[in-house]
């Protein structure tokens, strides 16, 4: 028996599905005939019985839907998804005066100046690439999720206790955060963030068609804090990052070193680069204040030309894209896109880089050829490495020792094993795999197309990511899961370090605002209590809820009034959750059990009105609703 099939044996599932299933194929004979044992309980492994829960959290993003997904894993069941840069309409987030503060509060001012000259207070699109958890020691620890917008240069924060976001912020001087990465030791930390796009850095229209003023941005936010750091100035456009297991470097591939403007302009040096960043070096020159502080933020310069302690470019062949720490704590894979390789960094021959000035690529230990296109590397707790290979369609499964060897000119071929996956494969990500804690169960391959393989939906199609167990010597494709717009990343984490409660803390800063106001009306946001308070135009409305009840079953305004209503869910019950929808008005929001919600609008339609709880939460839901009168203007 597996180490794999083993571990599973002690869980409810396990018990209920491997291992009966396996033992009946073993015990009959079946097992050898018509499939392989392993086969067997690969394929019931990844099927759950109703009720039975997952092994593991799966955390996706969701590209340019600009959500935050949930899925339990091996399940490829979708559990939730969360709002963070998109208008959500189940939650009001987008609505909400809490989720409002979140999104509004960390633009820049020129960013609010724009929006409100086209009468928005905030964005309402994103486009979520790369969602990655806070690391302690080299492995995750439940405590936040970090995120990227490449659409407006945003970065966002999930609590992993509630499942919220609770702080995004618009990088100043970069252009469209593509990569992102927490650091991972000693703890998050830093979170790197890779601007893609090179503008003037100044951008305020006096350099327009100008590519030589152009720069390059990369940033390191306090993920405590989330405030920026610091900003390096780099050459090239930077598009995926990670950070080692020492604390020491980040590392971000880098395509356009040519900085072209044209896709020819852009393909035409045979060699890109890795940026490696020594931290060290950075944050010595920022204490001694040998920066430049632009729109608040500490700037030094990293550009190749400039030739700084802060930074080494390391060529590359064109365009690599992916960027992977390995779980040995040693290597980082740069993967080659437009070439056939990964090249493997060895990061304990950095150190030479910055203090002997070594030869640039004396810390490349390995560069295997694994096929057409590689994009991104997952990792085994076995020292093996898997890589999508998006042109051929396949995932490669490769050994790191045996890549070593062969660059040092050994006659060992790395490549242990391909699996064609359907189609077109971007991220991959394995269970714990981009930990020190990898357990080498599954991966996820991403396929950015579908194509023939679920019914047809029209032009517009699913992407499909697929699951394989990597437990045995081959990997075998398990299960397709089609998903919406449009998941880059993800990541694969094992339940336990994921802890989220059940009902609110009443105390959560989330409603601090709201706690504030009230008490300021005095009124007791705790207590059962239906209060309207007036304050010029402004009515305040603070509304109780218990399943199948508002504490207020009508109240009255007077058009024009800007009307707050706040309502509290004093339900203390796992999934009790409440909401508020204000009909005809475009107000609707979620309130989860002890949360309190809040919204704002002008009453600009005299008239009945009713407003009704929108989320199904008891027998008597219907009749959980109220009237709010609008007395016409002058009347
Ligand atoms: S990227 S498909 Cu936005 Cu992470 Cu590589
Ligand atoms: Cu409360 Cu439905």
């Amino acid at each position: 028996m597996s180490e794999h099939d083993k571990n599973l044996n002690v869980t409810r599932r396990g018990l209920l599905g491997a291992t009966a299933t396996g033992a009946v194929l073993a015990t009959t004979g079946i097992g050898s005939t018509l499939m392989s044992a392993k086969q067997a309980s690969a394929a019931a492994n990844a099927h759950l019985e109703p009720g039975e829960l997952d092994e593991y959290y799966g955390f996706w993003s969701s590209g340019q839907t600009g959500e935050l997904r949930i899925l339990g894993v091996p399940s490829m069941r979708e559990l939730m998804r969360v709002p963070v840069f998109n208008r959500c309409s189940a939650t009001g987030w987008g609505q909400t005066n809490e989720s409002l503060k979140v999104l509004t509060e960390g633009l820049l001012p020129k960013t609010k100046e724009y929006l409100a000259a086209n009468g928005k207070v905030t964005y309402d699109n994103g486009d979520l690439h790369h969602p990655h958890m806070s690391f302690t020691d080299g492995v995750y620890d439940g405590r936040y999720l970090f995120m990227n917008d490449k659409a407006n240069t945003r970065v966002a924060r999930v609590r992993c206790d509630v499942m919220k976001c609770d702080k995004i912020i618009e990088i100043p001087n970069a252009h469209d955060i593509h990569g992102l990465r927490p650091q991972k030791y000693p703890r998050t930390g830093y979170v790197f963030a890779n601007g893609e796009h090179e503008a003037p850095l100044v951008n305020d229209g006096m350099i327009l068609d100008n590519p030589d003023e152009y720069v390059n941005i990369f940033t390191a936010i306090d993920g405590d804090t989330m405030e920026v750091a610091w900003q390096v100035i780099v050459s090239g456009n930077l598009d995926n990052c990670d950070a080692d297991y020492q604390g020491k470097y980040a590392f971000a591939t880098s395509y356009n070193s040519e900085m072209g403007m044209t896709l020819a302009e852009m393909t035409e040096n045979e060699m890109d680069h890795v940026v490696i960043f020594n931290i060290k070096a950075i944050e010595e020159a920022v204490a001694a204040g040998n920066y430049e502080e632009l729109n608040g933020v500490k700037v030094v310069d990293g550009r190749k030309a400039a030739k700084s302690q802060f930074t080494r470019y390391v060529p590359i062949p064109n365009s690599p894209h992916g960027c992977n720490a390995a779980p040995d704590k040693k290597h980082i894979m740069i993967n080659g896109k437009l070439s056939p390789t990964v090249s493997v960094i060895d990061v304990e021959k950095v150190d030479a880089l910055f203090a002997d000035n070594a030869e640039e690529r004396s810390c490349i230990v390995a560069e295997p050829q694994l096929g057409l296109g590689p994009l991104h590397t997952a990792f085994d707790n076995k020292g093996n490495a898997y890589t999508t290979l998006f042109l051929d369609s396949q995932v490669v499964k490769w050994n790191i020792e045996a890549a070593i060897k062969q660059f040092a000119g050994e006659d060992v071929d790395p490549i242990l094993d391909k699996v064609d996956v359907h189609y077109q494969p971007g991220h991959n990500s394995t269970s714990m795999g981009e930990t020190a804690n990898a357990d080498g169960k599954w991966l996820i391959s991403m396929n950015k197309f579908s194509k023939d393989r679920f019914l047809n939906v029209g032009p517009l199609k699913p992407e499909n990511e697929q699951l394989i167990d990597i437990s045995g010597d081959k990997m075998k494709v398990v299960h397709d899961g089609p998903t919406f717009a449009e998941p880059h990343d993800s990541i694969i984490v094992r339940r336990d370090i994921v802890n989220p409660v059940n009902v609110w803390d009443r105390n959560d800063p989330m409603w601090s605002d709201a706690r504030k106001q009230a008490e300021a009306d005095g009124v007791d946001l705790d207590d059962w209590q239906d209060t309207v308070i007036r304050d010029g135009d402004k009515v305040r409305v603070y509304i109780s809820s218990q399943a199948p009840e508002f504490a207020l079953d009508k109240f009255s305004v007077k058009q024009g009034d800007e009307v707050t209503i706040y309502v509290t869910n004093l339900d203390d019950v796992d999934d009790v959750t409440h909401g508020l929808c204000m009909a005809n008005f475009g107000i609707a929001m979620e309130v989860a059990p002890q949360a309190t919600a809040s919204v704002t609008f002008k009453a600009e339609r005299p008239g009945v009105h009713w407003y009704y709880c929108q989320w199904f939460c008891h027998a008597l839901h219907m009749e959980m609703r109220g009237r709010m009168f609008v007395e016409p203007r002058g009347a």
